[in-house]
């Protein structure tokens, strides 16, 4: 890999963007090797948590290469929005928890990037904006759909139209980050939520996972069947078991074996 440093340590995969001349600006090479990259780590299962952040600190992903977008033809364009589709994708629909480690700016593709993991934690000297209106462009890789969901229509559609930069504690107010903390503990933060996250059962949190995605983007009857349904099936691991009893042997201890 040209472009990402991968760390694999007590069930946490440390993915950094490492491109930091162009402040991790996102080429088509980069997206291909996270497509590559997530599809494997997916399918680990010592990996429980991903942190995705950037190399540098400056800077998370400064969005899409505008060197390499400026002479695309439509065709080269299509074909580098499937590739962050596909690796955009990974993210949001992996069994792991994804965590967006926000250091710097996040900007365009590099705020649609961290919107696409399931929790965001941003560093104080953290930057988000959508500029792509400003480059004659509209945001590609998600931003339309994923920053109204998270923040509401009204507050996406100020963003993206005006362009304006939003500093950390802003992107906290409007519920686009989970928490800002000091730049020297972001990687350390986002590792300790990680091993809470770890103490609990991984097929209940891909399934909660799987229920809040889904859930989200249907109404709400269908959302509460399809939490049901993912209900059900959790009765079905060895983890329920191990759960339930160690509750009622009133012991802190759990084993649990992602089964
Ligand atoms: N692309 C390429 N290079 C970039 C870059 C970027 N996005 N951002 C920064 N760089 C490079 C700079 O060109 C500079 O390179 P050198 O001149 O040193 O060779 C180096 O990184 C350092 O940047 P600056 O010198 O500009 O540093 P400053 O501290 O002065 O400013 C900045 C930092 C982040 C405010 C500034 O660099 C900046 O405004 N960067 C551009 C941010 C931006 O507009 N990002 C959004 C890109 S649009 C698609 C779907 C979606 C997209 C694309 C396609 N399809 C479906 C096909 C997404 C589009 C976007 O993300």
């Amino acid at each position: 890999m040209n472009n990402l440093l991968l760390e694999i340590q007590n069930g946490i995969a440390l993915l950094t963007i490492n491109r930091p001349k162009s402040l991790n600006a996102l080429n088509s090479e980069t997206l291909s090797e996270l497509d590559t990259c997530l599809s494997e780590i997916e399918k680990r299962d010592d990996v429980k948590v991903v942190i995705l952040t950037g190399s540098g600190e400056k800077s998370f992903v400064a969005g899409a290469d505008i060197s390499e977008m400026v002479n695309a033809t439509p065709v080269e364009g299509s074909a580098m929005g499937q590739l962050a589709r596909k690796a955009f994708g990974h993210l949001e629909e992996m069994p792991q928890v994804t965590i967006a480690a926000v250091n710097g700016y996040a900007l365009g593709g590099g705020c649609e990037i961290s919107m696409a993991c399931d929790i965001r934690i941003a560093s104080e000297n953290a930057k988000f904006a959508q500029p792509e209106c400003g480059l004659g462009i509209l945001p590609g890789f998600g931003g339309t759909q994923r920053l109204s969901r998270l923040v509401g229509k009204g507050r996406a559609k100020e963003l993206i139209f005006t362009c304006d930069m939003i500093d950390a504690q802003e992107a906290y107010r409007i519920g686009l980050a989970n928490k800002v903390v000091p730049l020297a503990e972001l990687i350390d933060y986002c590792k300790a939520m990680a091993g809470r996250i770890m103490k609990n059962a991984p097929i209940g949190v891909a399934l909660a996972k799987e229920a809040i995605n889904t859930g989200s983007d249907t109404d709400l009857n269908s959302g509460l069947k399809l939490e049901a349904n993912l209900f059900g099936l959790s009765f079905s691991t060895q983890d329920k078991k191990e759960g339930m009893t160690a509750f009622l042997e009133k012991r802190k201890e759990k084993h649990f074996i992602g089964k």
